[in-house]
């Protein structure tokens, strides 16, 4: 049996998703996540310019040996746009070994460890009050854990917070990126008091995560992790930028308030420093963006040798396909810790019907074989492409800064 067919399909069903389809000579189809947000035709032109001629003839068993193919053929190694690339063939052939055994991805990894995966949803409000309402909502639905995003009054917009819209989508269809201020200070002075007040309003119960951007100075963050002791969050996510482990050292050395990073880490070395030396505690890589599934397997390994669990990323720029290679292996590790679960609109979820379910606060990747991801290539078709940008920050002085 060899790979006979590869192509990737681009869809726009409310926002940009990039799709790899593999498909076997006995006719096996399997599918990976090439969606990388705001630079999506990149990965596009890395596959089908380079990687879809490599991949036709070879045997779909071989995951490990196609995945150092890529990655050590390159020569150039790592990389957004490199790795969402082979980050989607891994994926993908894992989705066909599945349905060549008849069982689903996770038995494959060593079966269930747990009944589900715990995800958090997000909540949001421009003011308090309806901050309040979002996390209630959310709760109602039956999460046991949530992200709370709040305006800031200084600032017209903030990262996390719908303006104008139900929900909060950070990427916009435009020919030029939006453009956001930010202010430490405003946002600093404002944080604190807003978790106290949720603790005050839910409880000591629910779990309450928040995101930083990678916006803050270590000192800041340092301060900011402080500051929120009194709260009991479980996890303050991306604090500093994601590139400097220094400053994760010294937001360490003053805070128990549990951090976690990696949304936008592509392989095992950028993960490598802040692991071993356990500068946070919940490493939040994807399946979509850190080499698939079978380089996700190997970064949670290397955290659980520091007691660090997992905290996939799962913004809505993860496709169905991304969340559920997550979910397979996040059923199947010894050191889950939480899945993020940003809801998809309807139509994404029409155009890839999925087997993954919601009951009860967690997620299960459901037992169809291969991941339990289809894609409707009709419905996909009638939703071309449609140029999109994440936003840019600059600070007052119109300096620019991290978004
Ligand atoms: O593409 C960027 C988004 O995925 C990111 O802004 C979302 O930080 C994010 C999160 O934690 O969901
Ligand atoms: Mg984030």
């Amino acid at each position: 049996m060899i790979i006979e067919h590869a192509e990737v399909i681009v869809t726009s069903p409310g926002r940009n998703f990039v799709t790899l389809k593999l498909v076997t000579s006995d006719g096996v189809v399997g599918y990976g996540d090439a969606t990388l947000n705001g630079r999506e035709l990149a990965v596009v032109s890395y596959l089908r310019d380079h990687l879809l001629a490599l991949l036709i003839g070879r045997d779909p068993q071989r995951i490990e040996d196609t995945w150092q193919y890529l990655y050590r053929g390159a020569y150039w190694r790592g990389g957004p746009v490199t790795m969402t690339a082979i980050s989607a063939v891994d994926v993908a052939l894992w989705d066909i070994k599945g349905k060549l055994a008849g069982l689903p991805v996770y038995q494959l990894l060593g079966g269930a460890c747990r009944d589900g995966c715990l995800v958090y949803a997000h909540a949001f409000g421009r003011d308090m009050p309806e901050l309040v309402a979002s996390v209630s909502a959310q709760l109602e639905l039956g999460y046991r854990a949530v992200r709370a995003q709040v305006g800031v009054p200084q600032l017209a917009k903030v990262y996390g917070v719908a303006v104008g819209r139900e929900t909060y989508e950070p990427a916009t269809r435009a020919a030029l990126p939006d453009e956001e201020l930010w202010d430490a200070g405003a946002y600093l002075r404002h944080i604190p008091p807003v978790f106290a007040a949720l603790r005050a309003q839910f409880g000591p119960e629910p779990a309450l995560l928040h995101d930083v951007h990678h916006r803050l100075t270590g000192l800041q963050a340092a301060q900011l992790g402080r500051a929120l002791e009194p709260h009991d969050l479980f996890w303050l996510e991306d604090v500093t930028p994601a590139e400097n482990p220094d400053a994760l050292r010294l937001v360490r050395a003053h805070t128990i308030t549990p951090l976690a990073i990696g949304e936008v880490f592509n392989t095992i070395w950028d993960c490598r420093t802040i692991l071993q030396d356990r500068l946070v505690d919940y490493i939040r890589t994807s399946a979509t963006h850190a080499g698939g599934i079978s380089h996700l397997r190997r970064i949670f390994t290397l955290a659980e040798l520091s007691q660090i669990r997992s905290g996939c990323h799962g913004a809505t720029d993860i496709s169905p396909v991304g969340m559920a290679a997550a979910l397979h292996v996040g059923l199947a590790i010894p050191n889950f810790g939480i899945q993020e679960h940003m809801r998809h609109e309807p139509l994404v979820d029409d155009v890839f019907p999925h087997a993954y379910r919601f009951d009860d606060g967690r997620l299960h990747p459901g037992d169809e074989p291969g991941l339990g991801v289809a894609l409707d290539e009709a419905l996909a078709a009638r939703h071309p492409y449609v140029a999109a940008y994440l936003p840019v920050n600059r600070l007052g002085d119109g300096t620019m800064h991290d978004w």
